[in-house]
């Protein structure tokens, strides 16, 4: 719980105990936090992944692609259980130095072409395959222009609406009329 009133100190430092539900998580210091190779499967792409929203967009593509006919797009799913740090693994991070699911390692490519951020897997599976992303230009600006819709103003906003009414341990009128 946080203190009231509130008064930001000069110096910021991470107190853990305020986190609420999700302390365990969204870590403000990057690396690895215990040794652990990443495990790897007989397909080209490796996924490391969980069903959250920002999971399931990566896992949607691929099950697309599939249904399309492209058996390249066959893929080892490997489940990153978050609430149990799974995801500060030296191996994870080698993948995504930010520690956060989903990943996607694509050993097709020689070395490895390691990619994290949801939007870049997205363009990054599209484009290999050729699927899902228009030649044309303006219809290649147009399904780009809800690409980084859904990176930059979907999840930040009703993350943060969803974030401020539910989990936080404090209601702060002022954060949830802002992100709603
Ligand atoms: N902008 C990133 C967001 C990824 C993200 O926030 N992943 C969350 C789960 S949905 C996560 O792995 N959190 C673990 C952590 O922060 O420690 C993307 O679209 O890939």
């Amino acid at each position: 719980m946080s203190k009231h009133p509130y008064v930001p100190p000069k110096v910021w430092r991470n107190d853990a105990a305020s986190g609420g539900q999700f302390a365990s998580i969204n870590r403000p210091i990057a690396g690895p936090t215990h040794d652990k190779d990443l495990p790897v499967g007989k397909h080209p792409l490796q996924l490391y992944s969980l069903a959250t929203p920002n999971g399931v967009k990566v896992t949607i593509l691929l099950e697309e692609l599939l249904a399309l006919g492209h058996s390249g797009a066959e893929y080892d799913a490997w489940l990153i259980r978050i609430g149990d740090g799974d995801q500060f693994s030296s191996g994870f991070v080698e993948v995504n130095p930010n520690s956060k699911i989903p990943a996607l390692l694509d050993r097709s490519a020689e070395p490895p072409v390691r990619v994290f951020e949801s939007g870049s897997i997205l363009l990054h599976l599209a484009e290999k395959f050729g699927a899902f992303l228009p030649k044309a230009p303006a219809a290649r600006t147009e399904t780009l222009n809800w690409l980084f819709w859904q990176m930059g103003a979907a999840p930040y906003l009703g993350g943060g609406f969803g974030h401020f009414y539910v989990y936080a341990p404090d209601k702060i009128e002022y954060a949830i009329n802002r992100f709603t």
